[in-house]
């Protein structure tokens, strides 16, 4: 007798879990389906499951395809369970092509084509529909964000949208989406959101198109360089009830959560000062340095550093001056941003032609919290204070490439479960805008020679 074995969340049952249980129930005589516990799911950073253990058990039951169902519930389990059952076949979707070669020592191991696109039919579950989610641009991030994607329940990456099509058509390839295109209206009629992963000059108007079209936007940092564009695309969003977020990764991850809520709990007093550095040292003909791709320190960077200065003084600022290294081609290479608040100071500090060390200090009446380097994925920092011994360390999970957070929030605000992401709000966006804005205006700021 041949014995097959798969694992999944299988959450919100549909026609490409069924695809895979029968063709994984045809490689053998017997079929053993192992389903995700929470906690597993919580541990291997798979997001926002809405269904129960039992209802996501039931729906394989359902199905008469599974000979035995058991859970999965720990990292290493799926060697145990085939050395413990006898396995001859492991399978998986081809979402995961490449990820358990090391089973080829105990068992065969098949991945079988991961079944693309969510059809309408593909629903079991009435209450929670499966968003269709397109990608505009299909660079570094784009890849990336691909790669997160499949780690979020209830969202399937549908397709991809470039002007250069060859560009699109290599993403699709590689994560097997349903489709490509450089045709925008054929791209918005087969989602029902879209993350906008183009050059920064260009989000603008694609946020406007999608919105206009009636999808939900998550758009990367910087959003758009100035207030009004920023206001009219946030209020265009509220009237068309739908969801426009900023993709800046480190507003949603647990880490940077965890050390708002212990900065702003009083642990360390009131918070006087903040310094956030961010510096990333790039050279040759990049787009980061590109001025007619408005490149340049604060458009690449500033977004991380304002991001942690606004969540912890908030937006009502008095002023910020600049203190900026400029290139010959009018690039800034070194940025400091000092704004001043009515009882509080704070310095972000950017650079692609710097390199310092990417700390966040936030310093208090009582005492200090220290993130150490790369603090923008937030996932050790210390509460420091007087006395040595009250000092505290904090180390929390950043799973992958920590843009499952980001996703899994959008999800949730789409699905409505949250009433308002509350982890980056439209003023937060804003304000980042504005001080973007007044430093390419060059407001208030002291220039150098780079
Ligand atoms: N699947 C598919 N087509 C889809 C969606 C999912 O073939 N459109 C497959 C997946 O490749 C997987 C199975 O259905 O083999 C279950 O998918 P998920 O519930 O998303 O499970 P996953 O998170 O991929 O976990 O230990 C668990 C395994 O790693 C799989």
């Amino acid at each position: 007798m041949k014995k097959v074995i798969t694992y999944g969340s299988f959450d919100l049952f549909h026609e490409g879990h069924y695809r895979l249980l029968k063709r994984a129930k045809e490689l053998g005589d017997y079929l053993i389906v192992g389903v995700t516990t929470e906690q597993f799911d919580e541990y291997r950073g798979k997001m926002n499951v809405i269904d129960s253990l039992m209802e996501r058990i039931d729906n394989i039951k359902k199905t008469g395809l599974a000979d035995e169902i058991i859970i999965e519930d720990h990292e290493g389990q799926k060697l145990e369970d085939i050395q413990k059952y006898g396995i001859d076949i492991f399978t998986v979707g081809s979402d995961w092509k490449g990820k358990f070669e090391f089973l080829k020592d105990y068992c065969e191991v098949i991945y079988l084509e991961r079944t693309k696109g969510i059809s309408s039919t593909m629903m079991r579950q009435k209450n929670h529909k499966i968003v269709r989610l397109g990608i505009i641009g299909s660079g570094r991030i784009a890849y990336r964000f691909a790669q997160e994607v499949k780690y979020v329940s209830g969202v399937n990456l549908e397709g991809v949208f470039n002007p250069n099509i060859h560009s699109a058509k290599q993403l699709a390839d590689q994560y097997e989406l349903k489709f490509y295109t450089k045709d925008l209206e054929e791209f918005f009629n087969k989602i029902d959101a879209v993350y906008i992963a183009s050059p920064h000059k260009t989000h603008y108007e694609y946020i406007k198109e999608a919105l206009e079209n009636r999808k939900h936007v998550l758009c990367e940092k910087p959003m758009v360089l100035n207030v009004s564009q920023a206001r009219e695309m946030f209020n265009l969003a509220q009237n068309n009830k739908l969801v426009l977020l900023e993709a800046i990764k480190t507003a949603y991850t647990p880490g940077f959560n965890k050390l708002l809520s212990i900065a702003k709990s009083g642990k360390i007093g009131r918070i006087k000062d903040i310094e956030a550095t961010f510096t990333k040292l790039v050279s040759g003909d990049v787009r980061e340095l590109n001025p007619n791709e408005m490149g340049g320190s604060v458009t690449e960077l500033a977004s991380y550093p304002l991001l942690a200065i606004v969540k912890l003084l908030g937006t009502n600022y008095n002023n910020v001056q600049f203190e900026t290294f400029i290139d010959e081609c009018g690039i800034d290479l070194y940025t400091k941003l000092n704004i001043q608040y009515n009882n509080a100071t704070a310095t972000a500090k950017v650079g692609l032609g710097v390199k310092s060390e990417g700390q966040l200090l936030i310093s208090g009446t009582q005492g200090y919290i220290y993130v150490e380097a790369p603090w923008w994925k937030t996932q050790h920092f210390e509460v420091r204070h007087e006395n040595l011994e009250h000092n505290e360390k904090f180390f929390i999970k950043y799973a992958g490439e920590g843009l499952r957070y980001e996703i899994s929030d959008f999800m949730s605000l789409i699905n409505g479960n949250d009433t308002k992401g509350y982890k980056l709000l439209p003023k937060d966006s804003i304000f980042i805008s504005e001080i973007i804005e007044r430093f390419l205006k060059r407001e208030n700021t002291i220039v150098f020679p780079y």
